[in-house]
């Protein structure tokens, strides 16, 4: 039932824009279009081309702005090096993201891991995933190049509206652990972090940490666990 209302809702949503889409840095193209889709990895069926839009983005990580169409959802935010089509296998939300509402969602600086060496002029993706109760992703990609020239958005560019944000913590014994939070989760209220939204992050975060690079407390803690 809860699978077939929020279909029902996803549809009705896609009369006008649906799911999601990021607003900044300009997305890789529409992936409303016909032949696209959201639900297609890793980046929504929408293609390179030569004349894929690319974004400028600071070494050390930049702003991401998402028009979020759902009531809820969760946010991963990934990053493959590399010009075409790069494997997108470095995570940028070790602690993944709770969104709540429809509106949009800036993230004044998504920070790139330190122990991640970025170059001057490498291109890069970047791929959000968003996920809500029925397990289906949604997919979106954006190609940026990092440059020394970069810069965030300023704060009257990157405004969230309508939408909540809290990072989904691990927890030991009950108790959340003292992770550093990431950057992106400015205004987050951990605790509104709900019991089993926790469970769940634990899992998808070990996966995460082993694929990624977070602090050394995170990767003490996912053995742990
Ligand atoms: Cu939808």
């Amino acid at each position: 039932m809860l699978s077939h209302v929020t279909t029902t809702l996803c549809v009705l949503v896609s009369l006008a824009t649906a799911h999601f889409s990021i607003e900044y840095p300009e997305m890789r193209g529409d992936s409303f279009a016909t032949g696209a889709s959201q639900y297609i990895y890793p980046c929504a069926n929408v293609n390179q081309t030569a004349n894929t839009n690319r974004t400028i983005w600071p070494l050390t990580g930049g702003s991401l702005n998402l028009d979020l169409h759902h009531p809820w959802t969760y946010v991963f935010i990934n990053l493959g090096l590399g010009t075409d089509y790069p494997s997108l296998n470095i995570s940028l939300t070790p602690e993944f993201l709770n969104a709540t509402g429809n509106g949009t969602l800036c993230l004044p600086e998504v920070k790139i891991p330190a122990s991640v060496n970025v170059k001057d002029g490498q291109n890069a993706t970047l791929q959000v995933v968003t996920l809500g109760e029925t397990g289906s992703a949604l997919y979106n990609c954006a190609d940026i190049t990092f440059s020394s020239k970069g810069a965030t958005l300023d704060g009257d560019k990157c405004k969230t509206n309508g939408v909540t944000v809290a990072a989904i913590k691990q927890q030991v014994n009950g108790s959340s652990t003292t992770s550093s939070p990431s950057s992106t989760e400015s205004g987050a209220n951990p605790s509104s972090t709900k019991a089993s939204a926790a469970v769940s992050g634990r899992e998808a975060n070990s996966m995460l940490v082993a694929g990624a690079v977070a602090g050394m407390g995170a990767v003490v803690v996912s053995w742990l666990l």
